[in-house]
């Protein structure tokens, strides 16, 4: 292939020439752009039609991964190393006086997720193929992303992110490989030789059309499937009858309808609203993806019977649960099975991973909304559920508090977990604790009932983006140290281990963490017009804003340290710099509000003089996956604050630690798991735990008052937010105030304030230390590869899917 530099050029001008038209000379940055993305697709060509074939002959079990979300971020980049010839067409474009780099960055994100969700899945994508393993991705090819942010005036202002705007280059449609979603209409029941039969009928027919996207695993010839279904309107369903009445406009309506589904990415992750839209969505996607698979599958005439033998599908959180009913509705409607054989393949078949124990999250639908919408799946969810409490009547007979409680029909309402739970096979929490308050608390009746389904798998992130792609020169050093093997298995990072006193080793760390920071600085010169001094503390907090999550504490210490070094300009601290990015779902006033407080701080300590430039607070707008790898390389401290109990793993907190920033967090999440990992000495943990915060919601006692009364340095800086000292209007933050004083601070951001400040000051005396500092950079790295996600991916394999890495033979 790209055996050198002059092979690469050749080729890359010839793609210019034959997709393009156009000699270099002519080529704009976007003919170049996408001359390369088509030259590489046609690189990865061979072992993507090679894998499929593969699969098909050997009949491997297969797992497909079936999400809502993939926040992919851009692919070039990752396919480049991946394949192993980003170096060689480097150094080809240096040649032509093309720079890669600025190539890259024309890639828009596919932003189609809203968070650690939807980015889970796209890890689980990079390490699935980079493991040999057979699975795939299957997700809605939504027009419109994760919205752009704006920061206008210090307020977040949503911008439509429309990444299709020019072509996409990774993406196949499959015409020939649509299938057609049934929405709407009636269930007529007939009795046909002593058996109910179920005709749907005056549905509204929807085209769901396949886009392929290749994954292509690291250094192996696997190229696995990324398929995202595209809503569309049937041809010859333009010719139904109020069309030749002329009727054009209804028409173009119905085709808006339609295409409506795959449009837009919910941009909320935390408050389950019940939008039919996004029911139509959960539904199209899953009958999609399970109609495909099946077809695929009766391709090789094999009986349905034995689907589970080859088949594993799994649902990411509840948003696909609707694979349950719809996967029954085939086996019986579609392929005349009986209930009992249906419902033990189809148990076999699904596992499900909960991702929150946030109840406001917990997707429950509108009886009426559903059964109008999905009539023939409403009569199968009825069924499970009537089955599903008569077990539950003959285990807790008398006990109807139980068993409406557990029931996945119940108050008007269909409730998606318990129908997720039922289902499936496995039921997953993603770290440690996550997992045991599930069963302890959220999930107990379920746990008590199914203790065998129950299990935990800790989340993980690909070291492939986030260390080698992300963070090139800290990955040169460690290959410069332990060799490559870690690329592939990762927990061999525990060999950098032995140069933690190596004083050559951390002092040219030190350099590449100073290095990563004059970056950062300049892309924080770019957007924020703030000069920040490399030689400050980054003290970064990066992720979904989110009240649990509490940047609303971390914005209360630097008002804390602001007010400190006024009343003494020589205080001696390190100075810091604080850097945000976070979007905000544009229907959460209270989150939007805390973007607002966030810059109306920066506004007034960044240009105070009197600081000497000790506090720098930097906002940096429209956080997303292309911005985290900028970010995170640069990252001296890592904000993991939230609420205990409430981040049910993170994923950030690893990609931090995997690039040698020092985790402040609270005893939550995987945050638990890497204090486990570095031993307490090398992380820094406060505030109150799981335990703790679930005693005060269950029994009370606590009081924010009291605190406010008690620490004078609270009672300033919330006089502060409500007076006119902040830069913004009056009365701007009145409800933020009355949330941690009116409403009793239901995240104990007062409570865990004090902990919080004594945890920051611990940070400023280790950091003071530069070689013990680095020394623990250094220990977080090199115990960072078991959070990568081909740990993870090997449990799921393992332990919930039965597959097996692919070997041809
Ligand atoms: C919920 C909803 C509610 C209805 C509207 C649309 C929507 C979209 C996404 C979600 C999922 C929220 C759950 C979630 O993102 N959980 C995060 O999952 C990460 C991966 O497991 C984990 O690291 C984070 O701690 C957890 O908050």
């Amino acid at each position: 292939m790209f055996t050198n530099k002059q092979v690469f050029k050749e080729a890359f001008l010839n793609k210019l020439a034959s997709i393009r038209g156009k000699t270099l000379q002519e080529a704009s940055p976007m003919d170049i752009y996408l001359a390369f993305g088509k030259l590489i697709m046609d690189y990865t060509s061979k072992n993507w039609a090679q894998t499929n074939l593969d699969y098909k002959e050997k009949e491997a079990r297969q797992v497909y991964y079936f999400s809502m979300e993939f926040l992919l971020g851009r692919l070039m980049g990752q396919y480049l190393v991946n394949l192993g010839i980003r170096e060689v067409c480097q150094e080809g474009f240096k040649d032509l006086g093309i720079n890669l780099e600025e190539v890259e960055s024309l890639e828009p994100d596919a932003g189609l997720g809203n968070g650690g969700l939807g980015r889970l899945a796209a890890c689980f994508m990079d390490s699935l193929a980079s493991l040999n393993y057979p699975g795939h991705g299957c997700g809605i090819r939504f027009k419109y992303g994760h919205f752009e942010q704006k920061i206008i005036n210090g307020y977040q202002v949503e911008l439509p992110e429309n990444w299709l705007r020019e072509e996409n280059v990774w993406e196949i449609r499959r015409a020939d490989k649509a299938v057609e979603v049934r929405f709407g209409g009636n269930v007529r029941m007939e009795v046909v030789e002593g058996k109910m039969v179920f005709h749907h009928e005056d549905y509204e027919p929807v085209l769901a059309v396949p886009y392929d996207v290749p994954i292509i695993g690291y250094d192996n010839k696997t190229v696995n499937t990324l398929r995202l279904w595209n809503a569309e309107i049937a041809d010859n369903d333009f010719d139904f009858p109020s069309f030749t009445h002329g009727d054009y406009l209804r028409v173009i309506e119905y085709k808006r309808s339609v295409e409506a589904i795959s449009q837009l990415l919910y941009p909320d992750d935390s408050h389950h609203e019940g939008r039919v839209l996004r029911l139509k969505q959960e539904y199209f996607l899953v009958s999609a993806g399970l109609q495909s698979i099946i077809r695929t599958y009766k391709k090789k005439s094999r009986s349905l019977a034995y689907l589970h033998k080859k088949v594993a599908i799994h649902i990411n959180d509840t948003h696909p649960a609707l694979a349950i009913p719809e996967l029954m509705r085939i086996l019986i409607d579609e392929e005349g099975m009986g209930w009992n054989e249906a419902w033990s393949i189809t148990t076999e078949t699904i596992s499900y991973t909960n991702h929150t124990i946030l109840a406001e999250a917990l997707e429950k639908w509108p009886v009426d909304i559903f059964k109008s919408l999905l009539p023939r799946i409403y009569m199968i969810v009825n069924e499970i559920n009537e089955r599903f409490c008569g077990q539950l009547w003959n285990k807790y007979t008398g006990d109807w508090q139980k068993i409406r409680e557990m029931a996945i029909i119940a108050d008007g309402y269909v409730k998606m977990a318990h129908l997720a739970i039922i289902g499936s096979y496995s039921v997953n929490g993603v770290a440690k604790i996550h997992t045991d308050i599930l069963k302890k608390y959220e999930l107990k009746n379920f746990y008590e009932f199914y203790p065998y389904k129950f299990n935990n798998k800790t989340n993980g992130i690909t070291h492939r983006r986030w260390l080698l792609k992300a963070n090139p020169a800290l990955s040169d050093l460690i290959i410069e140290c332990i060799g490559t093997q870690w690329i592939k298995e990762p927990e061999g990072l525990i060999d950098f281990l032995k140069y933690r006193s190596d004083s050559s080793i951390l002092a040219r760390l030190e350099e590449i963490k100073r290095n990563n920071k004059i970056k950062l600085a300049e892309i924080i010169k770019q957007n924020n017009l703030v000069n920040v001094d490399c030689d400050a503390i980054f003290d970064i907090q990066i992720k979904r804003l989110h009240a649990y999550k509490r940047q609303l504490l971390n914005a209360l210490h630097i008002m804390h340290l602001y007010n400190r070094l006024i009343e003494n300009p020589d205080l001696d601290i390190v100075p810091r710099v604080f850097i945000f990015g976070a979007k905000a779902s544009p229907s959460y006033h209270y989150a939007k509000n805390i973007i607002k407080l966030i810059n109306s701080i920066a506004l007034k300590i960044n240009d105070d003089k009197r600081l000497k430039d000790k506090l720098k607070v930097i906002f940096l707008e429209n956080y997303r996956v292309s911005l985290a790898e900028a970010i995170i390389p640069g990252a001296d401290v890592s904000e993991q604050i939230s609420t205990a109990s409430k981040e049910a793993s993170g994923t950030g907190n690893m990609k931090f630690m995997m690039n040698g920033a020092v985790t402040i967090g609270t005893l939550d999440g995987a945050n638990i798991e890497i204090l486990d990992a570095v031993g307490s000495e090398n992380i820094v943990t406060f505030g109150l735990t799981d335990r703790e915060v679930l005693t005060f919601y269950h029994h009370g006692g606590y009081n924010s008052w009291e605190i406010y009364n008690s620490d004078e340095r609270i009672k300033n800086i919330l006089e502060q937010f409500v007076s006119d000292f902040l830069p913004a209007p009056q009365g701007e933050f009145t409800t933020i105030y009355n949330s941690l004083l009116h409403n009793n601070d239901e995240f104990f951001v007062l409570k865990d304030f004090a902990p919080y400040v004594d945890a920051q000051n611990r940070i400023d005396k280790l950091y003071k230390n530069k070689q013990k500092w680095t020394q623990m950079c250094l220990v977080n790295i090199a115990h960072s590869g078991r959070f990568s996600s081909d740990r993870t991916i090997n449990e799921y394999a393992r332990e919930i899917w039965n597959i097996k890495p692919f070997t041809s033979k």
